[in-house]
């Protein structure tokens, strides 16, 4: 570590009441991992019966992806057990989360199509993981929808409740013995908005204004019913934890005025708290989520909201459908008020009256929406305890972008150590209840809309090379060094 380093948490910002570094030691048994998902470093598409999902065919679609750029091979991970392992085991991590197929166990999406060829893949990737002494984190859905279950609707149809949970019990019952750690959803935010509203993800619709809300009522309901058969017919015998991942950003208020602080509150209610709240609180949107698409809605000149409703017997069992919080968090962005009062396309952005912003002060990733900020993680990490509670927390993301293949990854080892010394700090400090920690990601893989250019590995890969060659980088040693020591003044190691 550098000079200006050694003090302050990251040479960009100095603080001293806000960013010097802390010395201390994380517990004993906090569980450090790296993580991935399935359509990102698989390949085998369409290999041993597997059916195509909503990003086979978005990435096979003209102008979706960055250079056309697929998944068809990505990181060839289907193939490439062995070296995965091999690289967890020279991190020295204790945990990897990785992400299930679901086309590859259900080609069609549903029960009658189970690829037994499928289900040996994962347990190839378990059984590697048992020997080399590696405990999985299993994410049931990162996104790839089977394609014959988006051909009825996808995530707008509320049926997908029932084929997830059927997908889900294949799952407890095939891989359970094995698994302690599972999260049903990656980032509802982010696929339900891009998805259903954005449309620059999977399955590209743009269904402006209530597509994403009736993706995500669909998903909430998936994810209780999931969580409740793991509770009835698989915690006692299994013993494992089954949660959701969400995702955010800190939400810094701009100015200090009053209504950009109203704002900065408002932003990380809707977003965070639109799934978060169902699950943690009281199995209802946030007050305040509900006010404001209402509201929005009776000025677009609809008699009802967009935003739709629970019953009273869906929110009894919609609460509390959790074991653990796993967040997901890269950046921070600056909040300002922005009201739209006749919004011709109606938006979730727009409902919310908000615009989001960067500060040009602060360094920058190779991701256009991903600004290094550490000390606004701990402030994140502040809003969720006083919110919601002493709830476990595991950050199941956390990374940086380049954009070239340098193996001296200077500014991704000086982002690893900025944000997991600020989660000691919210640990030591703050007193949130931190469990674990994932890297994103173990290594390059297929960044969505922009294909391989966006370089999240702690290993570089080529992509260019038969045999997809890995190779740490800097950052893949320094994490290696932080898992060991954490973060001990020098004398004491
Ligand atoms: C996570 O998403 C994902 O879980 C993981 O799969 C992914 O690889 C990783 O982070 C890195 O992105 O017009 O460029 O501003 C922004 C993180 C698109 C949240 C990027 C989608 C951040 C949500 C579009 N965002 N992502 S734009």
């Amino acid at each position: 570590m550098d000079k200006a380093a050694e003090k302050f948490i990251f040479d960009a910002f100095h603080d001293p009441g806000r960013d010097a570094l802390l010395h201390g030691k994380f517990p004993g048994d906090f569980l450090w991992g790296v993580a991935t998902a399935s359509y990102q470093i698989e390949g085998a598409w369409d290999v041993d019966g597997k059916g195509p999902s909503v990003w086979d065919s978005f990435s096979h679609s003209e102008g979706k992806v960055y250079q056309n750029q697929t998944g068809d091979v990505a990181c060839d991970s289907y193939n490439k057990i062995e070296r995965d392992v091999e690289m967890l085991k020279e991190l020295g991590v204790k945990a990897y989360r990785f992400s299930i197929s679901w086309s590859r166990i259900l080609p069609t999406g549903t029960v009658e199509s189970f690829n037994q060829a499928g289900v040996d893949y994962y347990n190839r990737v378990l059984s590697a993981l048992e020997v080399a002494g590696i405990e999985p984190m299993v994410t049931l859905y990162h996104w790839d929808l089977p394609q014959a279950l988006q051909d009825i609707g996808g995530w707008e149809n509320d049926m997908m409740a029932v084929y997830f949970s059927d997908y889900a019990d294949k799952c407890f019952r095939e891989f359970g013995a094995k698994i302690k750690l599972w999260i049903t959803f990656n980032e509802p935010l982010v696929f339900t908005t891009h998805g259903y509203e954005i449309g620059s993800h999977a399955p590209g619709l743009k269904h402006s204004g209530y597509g994403a809300y009736r993706a995500g009522h669909t998903l909430i309901k998936a994810h209780a019913q999931a969580w409740h058969l793991y509770d009835d017919k698989y915690r006692s015998r299994q013993q494992g934890k089954v949660s959701i991942a969400f995702n955010s950003d800190w939400f810094e208020p701009k100015t200090d005025s009053e209504k950009d602080k109203v704002a900065a509150q408002r932003a990380a209610t809707l977003s965070l708290g639109w799934f978060a709240h169902p699950v943690l609180v009281n199995g209802d949107y946030p007050e305040l989520m509900k006010e404001y698409v209402a509201n929005a809605s009776r000025l677009q000149g609809l008699s009802t909201s967009r935003l739709p409703q629970f019953s009273e017997s869906e929110k009894k069992t919609i609460a509390g459908t959790f074991d653990f919080l796993g967040l997901n968090h890269y950046t921070t962005s600056y909040v300002s008020h922005k009201a739209t009062a006749h919004p011709r396309v109606a938006s979730f952005m727009l409902d919310c009256d908000i615009e989001l912003t960067k500060d040009d002060a602060w360094p920058k990733a190779a991701s256009s929406w991903l600004s290094i900020v550490p000390w606004g993680m701990r402030r994140l990490l502040g809003w969720i305890k006083e919110h919601y509670g002493d709830v476990p927390i595991y950050i199941t993301e956390n990374g940086m972008s380049q954009s070239g293949m340098d193996i001296k990854d200077e500014l991704r080892v000086k982002y690893f150590k900025a944000y997991i010394n600020v989660v000691l700090k919210a640990h030591l400090i703050d007193g949130v209840n931190v469990k674990g920690y994932f890297a994103w990601s173990l290594m390059d893989n297929f960044e969505w809309a922009q294909g391989y250019r966006e370089k999240f590995g702690i290993y570089e890969v080529n992509f260019e090379h038969p045999e997809r060659l890995r190779t740490p980088r800097e950052s893949a040693k320094a994490f290696a060094e932080i898992i060991n020591n954490g973060f001990k003044p020098p004398e004491e190691k």
